[in-house]
């Protein structure tokens, strides 16, 4: 049985355990799985120029070109093995290929971790405006539910407004917050608040960062003096390091985890605004070009508009939906 039909049969039309997804992924799906119906109408078997189309939308929902040539190339290959050249056999056999295409990047995981009497710190970087902030309120929220005792560090110092935009979401979420004077140090901003997690007990800390990229020197002297100080008070600290990436800005998007990707030890990927962009394979070509996982994605503007990552429901999303 090829994906498509095992999601079909796994995600039943009654229960609503996809509706988050398919309703962020509608703009994505409308251009990504039109595109294909369209292509499937168009050629009775397949030929060169199927395959040449095919890639083409690939290319065209930002799946990135390295991927997408590997992907037709599978494709290709197991439709010759097998001898198919049905249209809409090959498209299943499409997604399959795009499954493996993450799945075998490495690991899948997504949940963070948490370990008694340790706090786990998390780390959040990524450029101006991508969703750094509101993705932390929304994590501060969904581990606040399930009961750990949350900080949120304001070690963004730099943007104006930055420290107040966090304080808002603090009072609101009922968390505590450390902030510090504006142009403080960041790193001191973290490590007061690591240095209160630790001695309070705190079960999460989430560091919000300002992620300047003038220089990937700067940027690395920044990142990495934060974490030294992060770790004089936790050794293990910060267990995890989550880049945030704005789906709509799409190969820039790439172009940005790569650049940070070689300052810094990702442990994860956050792409937000999913819903806003029509162009949903940027999930899968961000895996392919750094090879760390998407731990969560973004489906809009509230605060439980944030998914864990499911590659099965993502696909399905993008390719079935409702
Ligand atoms: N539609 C949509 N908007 C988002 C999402 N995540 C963040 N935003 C918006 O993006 C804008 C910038 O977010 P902010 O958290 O301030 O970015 P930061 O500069 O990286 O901290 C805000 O208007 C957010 O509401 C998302 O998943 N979907
Ligand atoms: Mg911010």
């Amino acid at each position: 049985m090829g994906l498509i039909s095992f999601l079909k049969s796994k995600f039943h039309k009654k229960d609503n355990q996809t509706e988050k997804y398919n309703q962020g992924l509608e703009k994505s799906r409308k251009n990504f799985s039109n595109k294909l119906q369209n292509l499937t109408m168009k050629y009775k078997s397949v030929n060169q120029e199927y395959f040449e189309e095919l890639e083409e939308i690939l290319i065209e929902s930002d799946v990135g070109v390295n991927l997408a040539l590997q992907i037709i190339e599978d494709v290709l290959e197991e439709s010759k093995k097998e001898k198919i050249s049905d249209p809409q056999r090959i498209n299943e056999i499409l997604v399959d290929k795009m499954f493996v295409g993450y799945a075998s990047k490495g690991d899948i995981q997504n949940e963070l971790t948490f370990l008694e009497g340790t706090p786990t710190v998390l780390l959040v970087v990524g450029v101006n405006g991508v969703g750094k902030t509101t993705t932390i309120a929304k994590l501060a929220s969904r581990y606040k539910k399930q009961g750990k005792k949350t900080l949120l560090v304001a070690a963004d110092t730099f943007r104006a407004g930055a420290t107040e935009q966090l304080t808002v979401w603090a009072e609101r979420l009922g968390v505590d917050i450390i902030t510090g004077p504006s142009e403080a140090d960041p790193a001191s901003v973290a490590y007061d608040g690591v240095r209160k997690a630790r001695l309070e007990n705190y079960d999460f800390v989430i560091v919000d960062t300002a992620g300047r990229l003038q220089t990937k020197a700067n940027l690395m002297a920044e990142l990495s003096k934060i974490k030294r100080v992060i770790g004089k008070e936790i050794e293990e600290a910060p267990q995890e390091t989550f880049l945030i990436i704005d789906a709509t800005t799409g190969q820039n998007g790439v172009m940005q985890a790569k650049a940070f990707a070689e300052v810094t030890n990702l442990t994860g990927v956050v792409i937000t605004k999913m819903d806003g962009t029509s162009k949903g394979g940027i999930i899968l070509a961000i895996r392919d070009e750094l090879g760390v996982p998407v731990r969560f994605i973004g489906l809009g503007e509230k605060l439980d508009d944030l998914e864990e990552f499911d590659l099965d429901k993502y696909l399905y999303g993008l390719c079935v939906g409702e």
